[in-house]
């Protein structure tokens, strides 16, 4: 056993590694509001963090980055493959999206899913203090708690869900759906977005396991577990830092200038996933340039889809449709030198990023289904001036947080062409009222004051330095 008083489990390190031209690696802090809220605490309580270092093959050595001890986890090229690609992106990731698209289930996976979730579990239990507090994410490591627990049962054990948790109808389509459900209740405390979520999770253990939850909290064996909302944000902060320098403000006014002043730029931002509705939005875009209310210059769209998940079938299908409709699009309203819709499949800095948002009238943030959608929050940030727009799609959690944006049901092509023609008229008082409203909440609201209640709700005492390491 070791001295670990804190530990974040996670699939991934918060580190990528960098390779020079002579071969030698380092490490460099991978961008997030994540790492941003857990940082402080981590290194104020000699944390650990337990994740994979994102190739194939041995792990490295567990190393120090800023005062926080990382320790890798072995994964084979084929658990790459079946575990994370397969049961985790193919068979959870659509069906907890609503099914936006058809899960695939193998068998394979799940043997897979086991093994590696069971590893992570092991290599957290000999590194745990006693009575550490262990904070586990998402959807990749939910049988964790349980293993954790059968192994550990001193530790405080905290799971959180970055995406949405099916209604029960859907769960019960999972195969091994009572091990998920088993290893769940594992932790002491299961933290989801939307209050919805919770009452989903505590619905089932009624339906699946007969359990009687009371309020929150539902009794397993002898032990309560609480189910709650627990809505992340962003460093927004941090994010209003970056806006508000004068080389963002520049960049904003060159890309502006760049597409020719147009009056409307309705702008996309997301990691190229079907669940993102990027497809409806160009549809949109498409009709009301047909129907002629949009005019291109006039009105312009970027998209900027970030590579995601590109060896998994349904993402390679997904970026082949997206990239035709661009084509269309382009093929049918795009005049030389003067495209209707720039699509930008890279990754961005945050300095670009920011001015992307900046130079942005409308941003168009529209998925079919979402845990929470951070990137509406870093638009609303970065409005240093309160002047653009956010279309928003109620199927994302942070309809429940920004509920004075333009919000749409991206199921409804009507709804969402309106919903862009409302924000791109909108007066600029009504835009200022809206942006104002909303960055108020998100200064009171951002993601330090996420870890912190979760924190709290996980017992971590107030006084501890695990709860506010600051002071
Ligand atoms: P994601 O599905 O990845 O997260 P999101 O919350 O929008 O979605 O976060 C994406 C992040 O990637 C944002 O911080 C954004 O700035 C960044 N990003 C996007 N495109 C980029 C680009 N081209 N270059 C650089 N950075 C880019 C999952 C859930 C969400 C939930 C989060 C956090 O699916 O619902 O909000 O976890 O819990």
């Amino acid at each position: 056993m070791s001295n670990a008083q804190f530990i974040v489990v996670a699939n991934r390190l918060p580190v990528d590694a960098v390779v020079d031209a002579e071969g030698n690696r380092t490490w460099r802090r991978s961008p997030g509001g994540l790492v941003t809220a857990l940082e402080p605490v981590l290194q104020a309580n000699r944390g650990t963090w337990i994740g994979w270092a994102g190739t194939a093959g041995a792990a490295p050595e567990p190393f120090e980055s800023d005062g926080v001890t990382l320790l890798p986890v072995e994964l084979s090229e084929n658990e790459i493959f079946r575990y994370y690609e397969g049961f985790s992106n193919a068979s959870l990731w659509p069906l907890y999206h609503d099914a936006v698209e058809p899960r695939v289930f193998r068998r394979s996976w799940w043997k897979s899913y086991y093994e590696v979730n069971e590893r992570f579990a092991e290599v957290c239990a000999r590194e745990a203090a006693p009575g550490a507090v262990v904070w586990i994410q998402d959807y990749q490591l939910q049988l964790v708690p349980g293993m954790l627990r059968e192994r550990r049962p001193d530790l405080r054990i905290g799971f959180f869900l970055h995406i949405p948790f099916p209604p029960v109808e859907l769960f019960m389509q999972l195969p091994h759906r009572m091990e998920i459900l088993k290893g769940l209740l594992g932790a002491d405390l299961v933290g989801f977005q939307r209050p919805l979520a919770a009452q989903n999770f505590l619905a089932l253990t009624r339906h699946l396991l007969g359990y009687r939850p009371r309020g929150h909290y539902v009794t397993v064996d002898d032990r309560l577990v609480r189910a709650d909302a627990f809505p992340i944000s962003i460093d927004t902060a941090a994010n209003e830092e970056v806006a508000g320098t004068e080389r963002v403000r520049q960049r904003a006014k060159e890309i502006r200038a760049e597409l020719g002043e147009p009056e409307t730029i309705f702008l996309g931002v997301d990691r190229l996933d079907y669940t993102k509705g990027i497809e409806v939005r160009l549809k949109a875009f498409r009709e009301l340039l047909e129907d002629g209310r949009l005019e291109v210059p006039k009105a312009v769209m970027i998209q900027v889809a970030t590579p995601s998940r590109e060896r998994v079938d349904q993402y390679v299908a997904l970026r082949e449709r997206v990239e035709r409709e661009v084509g269309r699009i382009n093929g049918e309203y795009g005049q030389v030198g003067l495209p209707a819709v720039h699509y930008l499949h890279q990754s961005f800095d945050r300095y670009e990023l920011a001015a992307l948002y900046q130079a942005a009238d409308v941003m168009a943030v529209t998925p079919l289904r979402d845990g929470m959608n951070l990137v509406a929050k870093e638009y609303v940030a970065s409005q240093a001036d309160n002047r653009g727009a956010l279309v928003l799609s109620e199927f994302a959690g942070a309809a429940g947080d920004l509920r004075q944006a333009f919000l749409v049901n991206p199921h409804d092509l009507t709804d969402l062409k309106d919903g862009f023609v409302t924000a791109a008229t909108a007066s600029a008082d009504d835009k200022m009222k809206r942006m104002r409203a909303m960055r108020r909440y998100l200064r009171k609201h951002d993601v330090s004051r996420w870890a912190r209640s979760f924190l709290t709700a996980l017992g971590v005492p107030e006084r501890s330095a695990a709860y506010n390491p600051g002071s």
